[in-house]
């Protein structure tokens, strides 16, 4: 017997960052977080569920991963195959659609779309909210791809995994837009997970950042409710730097920045001078996104080009939530 499901999910980039966790193995995250979820990068994903495979099988791209790898997608489907009292083995073909320049994480739309197409196949029929607790278990940041424009990914309370879910906050379907300016595609020496844990355990700052990014959340979230983009952008500026600043005082301290990093920073300030408003934030690693209204980008774009080459700038408008894919749509 075999079950089918397929299901596409965007990346999204945080505005007030999760940089975090209060229980590592429930990934519940120590401040709440928002997000904009972005249309240029998504994740297709198959998985069938067929009773006569005697283990997981999971293919990224066409190629087929090795133990470890199939081990984090195992340990993944076996949230829902308990949810649903089975035991069925599954084969999982992925595919990612982010620029090979962008150097942007997947792990958000990855764990999104698997946990879609899983939620099909099994025919759990959570409803999205429920959905958003069950990505989280794959990737913190995966919590708030489920859905489209801004989302927030709530703390929750205690170890109590049903409480941190991801909700939509406005479908941002006014003047938004990002670009992505890809200063280096390699992979990050240092990973997000071990990242946070170092700044949790070290950073006598790290106190101070929750706070202020529990404050910057009602802000942004009233920003976003008066449209407010000037209010939204100096908020995501001021909270991603925030984090950066949490980082560097961990021991031994931490950054993800290069010279470019600091290039598009300084390039940024100087559109914005000239009268176009654009902020910008950064993740765990070098490369810079930059907030920017959708009417706005194709002269910040000019400008960004004067000095940086154009593999390196990807602009993307606003994503959608999950979507199932039926089989026409599957064209793999
Ligand atoms: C975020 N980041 O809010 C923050 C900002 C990077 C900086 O979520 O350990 O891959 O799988 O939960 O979600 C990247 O970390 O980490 C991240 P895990 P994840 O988008």
């Amino acid at each position: 017997m075999k079950n089918v499901g397929r299901c596409r999910a965007h990346t999204n980039i945080a505005l007030i960052k999760y940089w975090g966790k209060r229980n590592d193995s429930l990934f519940l995250p120590m401040n709440s977080s928002l997000s904009l979820t972005l249309d240029a990068f998504y994740t297709d994903t198959e998985v069938i569920l067929d009773s006569e495979l005697t283990s997981d099988a999971f293919y990224l791209d066409g190629v087929e991963q090795d133990e470890k790898e199939t081990q984090k997608i195992t340990n993944f489907l076996n949230l829902f195959r308990k949810s649903a009292n089975i035991k069925t083995k599954a084969c999982v073909k992925s595919y990612n659609h982010v620029p090979t320049a962008a150097g942007l994480a997947s792990s958000a739309s990855a764990f999104s779309a698997l946990a879609g197409a899983m939620n099909q196949a099994t025919g759990l029929n959570l409803d999205l909210k429920t959905l958003s607790t069950y990505a989280r278990q794959g990737s913190g940041s995966a919590t708030r791809s489920i859905y489209g424009g801004f989302v927030e990914w709530f703390m929750g309370d205690d170890d109590l995994s049903e409480s941190s879910y991801a909700i939509p906050v406005d479908d941002a379907s006014w003047d938004i837009a990002m670009i992505v300016l890809a200063v280096n595609k390699n992979k990050k020496k240092l990973s997000s997970r071990v990242g946070m844990k170092q700044t949790i355990e070290t950073s006598p700052f790290y106190s101070s950042w929750v706070e202020t990014a529990t404050e910057d959340i009602s802000k942004m979230k009233q920003a976003i409710k008066e449209r407010d983009f000037i209010k939204l952008g100096e908020i995501t500026e001021s909270n991603g730097m925030k984090m950066h600043a949490t980082m560097l005082g961990a021991f031994p301290p931490i950054s993800y920045w290069e010279p470019d990093s600091v290039k598009v920073i300084q390039c940024v300030k100087t559109i914005r001078e000239q009268g176009l408003p654009c902020y910008v934030t950064m993740d765990a690693g070098p490369n810079v996104k930059v907030l920017c209204k959708q009417s706005d980008m194709a002269k910040i774009e000019a400008l960004l080009l004067k000095e940086f080459d154009a593999d390196r700038i990807i602009p993307t408008t606003v994503g959608e939530g999950i979507k199932l894919l039926n089989e026409s749509e599957w064209t793999y």
